[in-house]
């Protein structure tokens, strides 16, 4: 099939049929295909073509079956669509996923792989919310329903319990353990993930949590790639590059960035695709979850209440540009760790990117789980800068309109309907607050699971959110934006 398709595609440097999988990946979602597999073919094109090293994927859907029923018959193949300002600058077909697990149906062909000696490493994209962390003790959510019904049922459903019943048989058999990646957006993600299955595995076994502690490496890693859901104009572009349908392509920009704490173990050559190896992440986290993923939080917020639909609309008005600018360089900037990383070079490079008009990421998706997402992203930099005696009033502006848009209490601009594990409860926090921002602020900042415990204690955050949501209620995120740029 690959040889039917024009030159102009792009495709695996090597023989597909002969690559043998050494790598499991739990979420098999848009940024996976466009990102790990990317950096994965593309390590594998420098070898043996006819030989390819081992280092295919199986992948695994924990939430629904679409992947794996567009896939199959597919052979796993799918096409990554680059898009630039000019338009594609690239399709490229991705050789490296060679099946696609549905778990809840096919649990014992997953199990199985755990126990494959060829199992070298297993990566994760399941979203921050998958880690079931109890965001107060930063330990693992006991009492989350996902995790609830695994502890009781036979076959576990959610990430963290395939990841322990599958470490807990590779032990059992008596085999080294893979190195376990998280590939999500969580600060320290490696040693968050450690420490959620730890306490999982210590609910079943002491010993067990002993060993996992003992004898599995979970690197931490930081990835980057604007991917936005897929739709039916790929589906369309996708058609006329190839010449033939592909029922599952992705559009992805051109840029792509994967900084992974070293691991000992066998591993494919990622560093041939552009990856760096480093001993500690965190820096490269840091700036990439405070200044981009926390100025996507202020768009998506801000920009909904602006009545916009994408990042690339939000950025295309100056005001808000403007301010995008300012929050990252005057309010997340100074929160960062020391490194010798050119910050402003970066936060420009980030405008870039978001301005690219090839790519149409929806605000309604950017905004998801916002309660989840909030303390990593937004306020954790808050809470430094008031302790340090810094203002934030674009972050605390940002903050202001994740409220207004999650309880729906969005004044004299449209409802906005965005996705949240904690929905039904900040709507109903809304119906109370009626008209009252300050009722509106108080009880939003009672929710423990998005702000914790100290920071709404802090009187002085609260007076200036209470005042960031009267101005967004009052005159719109517009008015609000440039009052605050004024
Ligand atoms: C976004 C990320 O939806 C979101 O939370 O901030 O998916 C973002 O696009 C990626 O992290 C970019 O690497």
């Amino acid at each position: 099939m690959l040889d039917l398709l024009p030159r102009s595609v792009a495709r695996p440097g090597f023989d597909v049929t002969a690559l043998r999988p050494g790598i499991l990946h739990l979420g098999c979602g848009a940024f996976h295909r466009a990102h790990q597999a990317v950096f994965t073919q593309r390590a594998l094109q420098a070898g043996n073509a006819a030989a390819p090293e081992p280092w295919g994927i199986i992948a695994a859907s924990l939430r629904k079956a679409d992947m794996r029923d567009a896939l199959r018959p597919q052979h796993g193949l799918y096409t990554v669509l680059e898009r630039g300002a000019e338009g594609i600058v690239r399709a490229e077909v991705v050789g490296t996923v060679r099946e696609v697990l549905y778990a809840p149906q096919q649990s014992a062909a997953l199990a199985a792989r755990f126990v494959d000696p060829d199992t070298h490493i297993v990566t994760l994209t399941v979203t921050s919310a998958a880690y079931c962390i109890d965001t107060v003790t930063g330990h693992l959510c006991v009492e989350h329903p996902d995790i609830q019904r695994d502890l009781q049922g036979a076959v576990p459903q959610s990430a963290i319990g395939i990841l322990v019943a599958g470490l807990a048989q590779v032990r059992q058999a008596g085999l080294r353990p893979p190195v376990v990646m998280s590939c999500d957006n969580l600060a320290g993600n490696g040693r968050v993930l450690r420490q959620v299955v730890m306490d999982y595995a210590a609910l079943q076994h002491e010993s067990l949590a002993d060993w996992i502690g003992a004898s599995v490496q979970f690197p931490c890693s930081m990835v980057d790639r604007i991917v936005p859901a897929t739709t039916e104009v790929d589906q369309a572009d996708a058609a006329v590059m190839l010449g033939l349908q592909d029922a599952a392509p992705v559009s992805a920009e051109p840029f792509r960035q994967w900084v992974i704490e070293d691991f000992d173990g066998p591993r494919p050559r990622w560093e041939d695709a552009g990856a760096e190896f480093v001993s500690d992440v965190a820096p490269w986290e840091a700036s990439k979850l405070r200044l981009l993923n926390g100025t996507h939080m202020a768009i998506a917020y801000l920009g909904a209440l602006a009545g916009l639909r994408s990042v690339s609309e939000f950025m295309a008005d100056p005001a808000f540009g403007s301010y995008a600018l300012r929050f990252m360089l005057r309010e997340q900037m100074p929160t960062l760790p020391p490194s010798d990383h050119d910050i402003t070079a970066y936060a420009h490079q980030l405008l870039q990117r978001w301005r690219n008009p090839g790519i149409v990421h929806r605000l309604t998706r950017v905004g998801r789980n916002g309660s989840e997402k909030l303390q990593t992203r937004l306020l954790a930099s808050l809470r430094e800068n008031f302790q340090a005696g810094r203002p934030a009033p674009c972050t605390t502006l940002a903050v202001a309109a994740w409220i207004c848009c999650a309880s729906g209490s969005t004044g004299q601009s449209e409802p906005v309907q965005m996705e949240d594990t904690l929905e039904h409860r900040l709507k109903a926090i809304g119906q109370a607050a009626g008209d009252d921002a300050e009722r509106l602020t108080d009880l939003a900042l009672s929710v423990e699971e998005a702000f914790g415990t100290e920071l709404p204690r802090c009187a002085a955050f609260r007076a200036d959110l209470v005042q960031a949501v009267t101005a967004l209620q009052r005159g719109g995120a517009r008015a609000a934006v440039r009052g605050l740029m004024a």
